[in-house]
């Protein structure tokens, strides 16, 4: 009989220690998919944090620095999501790599760039109205005929020039020149 109490009193201790290491476990799996969580609310901010200040071309090694190339069709496109420059210096930056800042002529452009870049910086593209009228605006590689403004925008005529992606609309915003905004930029894709 002594021997079947220890016994049962084992089996009881051993059960105790399998459901305490189980809740263990299950603590850690918690504890690990809070940090992964938490990693991925830290990447959401870095890539929205849409930092305005422009940095000076010549303080940039376009060598070296980071961008996302990915091809759309004929196209391909470069974005640089730690790069923020005025919107002159953002086409300077695409024509030296072979292209311009972006154009976005069709409703299916914009909504494969809006797909690929949600989240993300605002960025310039290559819209400008060098009439400072609000309805001179032109694309620097020449295309045209599709605009997606948002509500109330282009605004402040004559003061806000040149445009850009809010990313997180996918809309148009018009802004001054000489705030620093990410670049996309686009080309006909090299064969
Ligand atoms: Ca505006």
């Amino acid at each position: 009989m002594k021997a079947l109490l220890i016994l049962i009193g084992g089996l009881a201790m051993a059960f105790a220690i399998s459901l305490d290491t189980n809740d263990k476990y299950a603590k850690m799996e918690m504890d690990m998919a809070t940090d992964i969580e938490a990693d991925i609310e830290a990447d959401i901010e870095i890539n929205s944090n849409n930092n305005m200040t422009a940095t000076p071309l010549e303080d940039i090694d376009l060598e070296y620095v980071h961008k996302e190339c990915f091809p759309w069709g004929i196209h391909e496109y470069c974005y640089f999501p730690h790069t923020s420059v005025s919107w002159g210096d953002a086409e300077t930056i695409c024509q030296r790599w072979g292209g311009h800042l972006v154009s976005i002529n069709s409703k299916h452009e914009r909504d494969y760039l809006h797909k690929r870049l949600y989240r993300r910086p605002d960025y310039w593209i290559g819209f400008v109205d060098n009439s400072g009228t609000n309805t001179g605006y032109q694309w620097t590689d020449g295309s045209g005929g599709f605009t997606f403004w948002h509500g109330g925008q282009p605004d402040l005529r004559g003061q806000q020039m040149c445009g850009r992606v809010w990313a997180h609309h996918g809309t148009w915003d018009n802004l001054q020149c000489w705030h620093g905004q990410r670049v996309l930029c686009k080309q006909f894709l090299r064969i």
